[in-house]
């Protein structure tokens, strides 16, 4: 111990505490899936905010974390719960039903009414901003 080098930041730390999606992060880099991240968590979770991390893994790994409820698919509740942390609770419910209802409209490649990992990888690919608007910097 002692001369283990830090590889994130003040203001990745910062970052990370600040973010609405912080719980969601955890429980998806933790290794038993219940948010107790050991530091070995918490360095790949760095490595994969950084900015030398691949579009794809960081793709990856935001997909995972919209996934709410777990079942590899990004379904309008998985969106709407996203949608809710990213504007701190701002919108309406009404609101938020209208942009998921556009989101699935413009992504849903396959039209099953949901995102697989592939129609999020699509979108990505189509609006390289995403990731940055949706505040992960995943
Ligand atoms: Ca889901
Ligand atoms: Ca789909």
């Amino acid at each position: 111990m002692g001369n283990k080098q830090t590889v994130f930041t003040r203001e990745q730390l910062e970052e990370y505490q600040d973010n609405p999606f912080r719980q969601r992060i955890a429980q998806v880099f933790s290794e038993d899936g219940d948010g107790h991240m050991s530091l070995n968590n918490f360095l790949d979770m760095f490595s994969v905010m950084s900015e030398m991390a691949p579009r794809d893994l960081k793709a990856y790994y935001a997909f995972k974390i919209y996934d709410f409820n777990g079942d590899d698919y990004i379904c309008a509740d998985d969106l709407g719960q996203t949608l809710g942390r990213l504007t701190r609770g701002e919108l309406s419910a009404d609101e938020v039903r209208l942009v998921c209802e556009k989101v699935l409209d413009e992504a849903d490649g396959d039209h099953d009414g949901r995102l697989s990992l592939e129609d999020f990888q699509n979108m990505i690919l189509r609006a390289p901003d995403f990731l940055s608007t949706f505040h992960i910097r995943i």
